[in-house]
């Protein structure tokens, strides 16, 4: 490719360097982590880091992108609210010799010289990973296992992909069964919300798959607001692995956590420093993820840093 800004001019001291960032929001505690170490990654490394906040709303990111490209950054870093619809502003930012790098969600265009590098999560594997330890938990269950399925934001990657995973896990047994499944957009008071709502229409309920924590912590209000107990009652399984999850978890009312780590900024400083210095970076990067039960959660917690 050769629209590495480090080739046209060669590497720029590193304090010269400008990196516009364009981030999906401030919907959950992971996000609230992934700014905070994006951030301090790149203050850290003493690179100018430009950040705008696109309030789950792709028509600002689309903007914060194109203004971006007029300020004439040396890379532009977002991460993409939902998959589809990024191949105009994309194409601009190429036609205008400014490397793109995806953080976090993907994009689903077929030109994969678009952006330099994916670094993120394999949001598929997480699903099946819940998938599994739901596949564990009702092995045993004679009768069908009632699954209330909360999304994420709809189109995005992680709702999708987490999605995907968890039904091809839970397939083998067919007495797993999603019952009802809708978005709470990655949000606490969305999950609260769609949860009030469905426990009403499923009263018989076994088990909440939340795709992020923050749902199932909303969640969590609304079956104790109901009279019932979560993780008890009610199991519930989420995604993230937050302090507030954890906590969750470690209390019991959370039931296990799939990892999703939200501490990029490292790896991205990395990548920006080797598209400066016109070397191409890994075409995709994926993040390493545990898994905690609530044993595991009251472990780590003392240590967890977001
Ligand atoms: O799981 C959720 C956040 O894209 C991986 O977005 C991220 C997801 C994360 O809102 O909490």
């Amino acid at each position: 490719c050769a629209n590495g800004a480090g080739e046209a001019s060669g590497p720029k001291p590193l304090d010269e360097l400008v990196v516009g960032f364009s981030q999906v929001g401030s919907e959950s505690g992971w996000r609230t982590a992934n700014t905070k170490d994006i951030q301090a990654a790149f203050e850290e490394a003493g690179i100018e880091l430009k950040f705008s906040d696109a309030q789950q709303k792709q028509e600002n990111q689309i903007k914060a992108i194109r203004s971006y490209i007029q300020q004439q950054v040396d890379v532009i870093a977002f991460s993409p609210v939902v998959e589809t619809g990024w191949d105009a502003v994309l194409n601009e930012a190429k036609a205008a010799g400014i490397p793109v790098v995806l953080t976090d969600r993907a994009v689903d265009s077929k030109d994969d010289s678009l952006y330099e590098s994916f670094l993120g999560s394999d949001f598929v594997v997480e699903g099946e990973k819940a998938g599994a330890w739901a596949l564990a938990e009702f092995a045993d269950a004679t009768e069908p296992v009632e699954i209330i399925q909360l999304e994420g934001t709809t189109g995005a990657a992680p709702a999708i992909d987490r999605a995907e995973g968890f039904a091809e896990v839970i397939a083998e047994n067919p007495n797993l069964q999603v019952v009802a499944s809708q978005t709470g957009d990655f949000t606490r008071a969305g999950g609260k919300q769609v949860t009030e709502a469905l426990l009403k229409s499923n009263p018989g309920v076994d088990l909440i798959y939340a795709h992020n924590d923050d749902m199932g912590l909303g969640a969590i209000e609304a079956i104790e607001a109901a009279g019932l107990v979560p993780g008890v009652d009610i199991k519930i399984l989420t995604i993230d692995a937050v302090k507030d999850g954890m906590q969750a978890l470690a209390d019991g009312k959370i039931n296990y956590i799939v990892e999703c780590s939200p501490l990029l900024g490292k790896q991205l400083v990395e990548i920006v420093e080797q598209i400066n210095a016109g070397e191409t970076p890994e075409k995709r990067i994926i993040t390493e993820e545990g898994e905690f039960n609530q044993e595991q959660a009251i472990e780590a917690l003392p240590d967890r840093q977001y």
